[in-house]
């Protein structure tokens, strides 16, 4: 072949100029409350920059907010969603195991929370999703949950006797505050808001980053630091999904689960430093010096029906562990 005609087939098989490669990017929907700008979208944008540059853009993480977590784990289940990010808050409905985390005062601090979940412990946790239609694909943080109200101040357990207190959607939670006194009223995150608002509920609890990303502060005058439980969060993705991903993809996907991972600790560090001060600025009327004491020993007279069902064995494990443990 001359040499005018090998240059003439390289020019017809050239792209014009300025044209993008004509590949198909595939869209992987993320759905999870509050919104971009939270804890949750800290890894959501995290998980967006690791796993789109690791897989060359072939994939593409688009962002829906949806503040209803039972129905966002149903949709990564069927598959109308790739994932979300939860709260555990609903997922013992799904996978019962993790409602052993949802014990109150289980977790010391946030050291303790965060080493039982990167341990063996909390792998083995993951480990129970997929046989639900779940891919779990690592522990993020939501929080220590701290009680709200707009009735009164809330310094003592007696305090919170007769509230009508909003809880997640989640037994272990709703029998601690039965213990207390209070009445607890299960709801999903979305209808929180509208019920406080007409007074259907009196309080709620909740981490500070979700009453400060939340702007709570415009609907509950109270706040208590009561550290009363530590709410692990999930990333959570669509079995379907993750095994049509080859190796190097599904490589990826792990990696930005754990960037994504780094990035919502790092922001709920830093919404907890920061939180307590911008809702007293934003009004609301903050109690700070909380006899935990006095919570624990009021959640400890109802522990047998809080734990009831409960895997004591590895609430154990989980109180005895220790870094390098
Ligand atoms: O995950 O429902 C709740 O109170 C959760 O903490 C909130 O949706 C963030």
């Amino acid at each position: 072949m001359t040499m005018s005609r090998r240059l003439a087939m390289v020019a017809a098989l050239a792209l014009p100029l300025g044209a993008a490669p004509a590949f198909a990017q595939t869209q992987v929907t993320f759905q999870h409350p509050i919104g971009i700008n939270s804890h949750y979208g800290a890894g959501t944008t995290a998980f967006k920059e690791t796993f789109e540059r690791l897989t060359n853009n072939r994939f593409r993480i688009v962002y829906q907010r949806n503040d209803n977590e039972r129905e966002t784990i149903e949709a990564v289940q069927i598959g109308t969603i790739e994932c979300t990010i939860t709260s555990t808050g609903p997922v013992g409905n799904f996978v019962p195991e993790t409602r052993n985390l949802d014990v109150p005062f289980l977790f010391r601090d946030t050291a303790h929370a965060r080493g039982v979940l990167d341990s063996q412990i909390g792998q083995d946790l993951l480990q129970r999703f997929p046989a639900r239609g779940i891919f779990a694909v690592a522990w993020l943080e939501n929080g220590f949950r701290h009680m709200t109200n707009s009735r009164r101040e809330v310094n003592t357990p007696a305090d919170v006797r007769g509230l009508k207190v909003r809880t997640m959607e989640n037994p272990v939670h709703m029998r601690a505050f039965q213990t207390l006194g209070a009445l607890p009223t299960p709801m999903a995150f979305s209808e929180l808001v509208p019920a406080l608002q007409q007074g259907t509920v009196d309080g709620q609890e909740n981490p500070i980053p979700v009453i400060l990303n939340n702007n709570l502060n415009q609907v509950q005058r109270f706040l208590t630091l009561t550290g009363h439980v530590y709410s692990p969060a999930l990333l959570l993705c669509n079995p379907g999904f993750v095994n049509r991903l080859n190796a190097a993809d599904r490589a990826a996907l792990m990696q930005a689960g754990r960037d994504a991972a780094a990035a919502n600790r790092a922001r709920v560090t830093s919404d907890e430093q920061t939180g307590v001060d911008e809702l007293r600025r934003r009004g609301m009327t903050v109690v700070t010096q909380v006899d935990s004491a006095a919570f624990q020993a009021a959640l400890a007279g109802g522990s047998a029906q809080i734990e009831q069902g409960l895997d004591s064995a590895l609430l154990r494990r989980i109180r005895e562990w220790r870094p390098g443990s």
